[in-house]
C-alpha cells in the first residue's frame, strides 16, 4: 500500500455517493486524518473543463462513445498526476467520488465499447496508481431513477448529456457494476446503498476502517 490511501466510491448516479463521501469525510477528519475529497470527472482546473465538456456543454450533443473513453481518462490521467500521488506521497487520505471503475461501467458495458481497449486506456491514465479500497454503493434501478428524477425536478435548466442517455443504457452500467464487483472481491466491497443513511454509513465505516492508516503517534 502507498503511504497515504486511495478511497473510491462508485455506483450507478443517485446511489448515495457524494452523500457517503462527506459523511465519511467529516468522521475521518474528527479522528485527526488529513483528508482530500475529489471527484470524477474534474478534481483539476482541466479535469473540471474537461467535465463541463462531457456533461453540460451545449456543443457536445455529437460527441462518439470513443471521444467520451479518451475525454474520462484525460481528465483522469490529469487527476492522478497533478493531485493523487503527491497527496498519497503526503499520506493524505484520498477520497474520490467516483473513478476508473466508472469507466468500465460506463463507457465499457455502458456504450458497449470493446472491453480490453477501455482497459487499456485506462491503464495508461493511472500507471500504479490503483485504489486500495472501493465502496460500491448499489441500489435497485427505480430508485436510483427516481432520485434522479426529484433532481431534475429542482433543477431542471442543467442539461447532462450522460443522464439523457436511454435506460438500456443504464441498465448496461448496473449489470457493469455487478461484475467489476465479483471480479474484484479483495478491492470492491458491495454496500447495500437503499438502506438508512447511517445504516449505510455504518457499514461503509466497517470497510474503510480495515485499510486505515495509523494516526497519532501509537
Ligand atoms: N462517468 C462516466 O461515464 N465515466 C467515468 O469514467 C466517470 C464518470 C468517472 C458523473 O456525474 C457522470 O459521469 C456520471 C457517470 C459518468 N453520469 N451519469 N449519469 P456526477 O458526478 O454529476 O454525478 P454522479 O456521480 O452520477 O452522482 P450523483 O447522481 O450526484 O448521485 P450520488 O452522489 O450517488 O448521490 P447523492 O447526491 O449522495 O444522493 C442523491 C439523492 O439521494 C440526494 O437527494 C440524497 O439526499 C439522497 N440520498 C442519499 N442517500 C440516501 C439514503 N440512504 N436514503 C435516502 N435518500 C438518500
Amino acid at each position: 500500500m502507498s503511504k497515504g490511501r486511495l478511497i473510491t466510491f462508485e455506483g450507478t448516479e443517485g446511489c448515495g455517493k457524494s452523500t457517503q463521501v462527506r459523511l465519511l469525510t467529516e468522521r475521518l477528519k474528527s479522528l485527526g486524518h488529513r483528508v482530500r475529497n475529489l471527484r470524477e470527472p474534474g478534481g483539476t482546473p482541466i479535469g473540471e473543463e474537461i467535465r463541463h465538456t462531457l456533461k453540460h456543454s451545449h456543443n457536445n450533443a455529437a460527441m462518439t462513445a470513443e471521444a467520451e473513453l479518451l475525454l474520462m481518462n484525460a481528465s483522469r490521467a490529469q487527476l492522478v498526476r497533478e493531485i493523487i500521488r503527491p497527496a498519497l506521497a503526503e499520506g493524505e487520505i484520498i477520497i474520490c467520488d467516483r473513478f476508473y471503475d466508472s469507466t468500465t461501467a460506463y463507457q465499457g458495458f455502458g456504450r458497449e465499447l470493446d472491453l480490453a481497449h477501455v482497459k487499456a486506456v485506462i491503464d495508461f491514465a493511472v500507471g500504479e496508481t490503483k485504489p486500495d479500497l472501493t465502496l460500491f454503493l448499489h441500489v435497485p434501478a427505480e430508485v436510483s431513477a427516481e432520485r434522479l428524477r426529484s433532481r431534475q425536478a429542482t433543477m431542471p435548466f442543467v442539461r447532462d448529456r450522460i443522464e439523457e442517455s436511454d435506460q438500456k443504457f443504464f441498465e448496461r452500467v448496473a449489470h457493469g457494476f455487478g461484475v467489476i464487483a465479483a471480479q474484484e472481491p479483495q478491492r470492491v466491497k458491495f454496500i447495500n446503498g437503499n438502506q438508512q443513511l447511517d445504516v449505510v454509513c455504518a457499514r461503509i465505516w466497517e470497510q474503510v476502517e480495515q485499510v486505515l492508516p495509523r494516526v497519532g503517534r501509537w
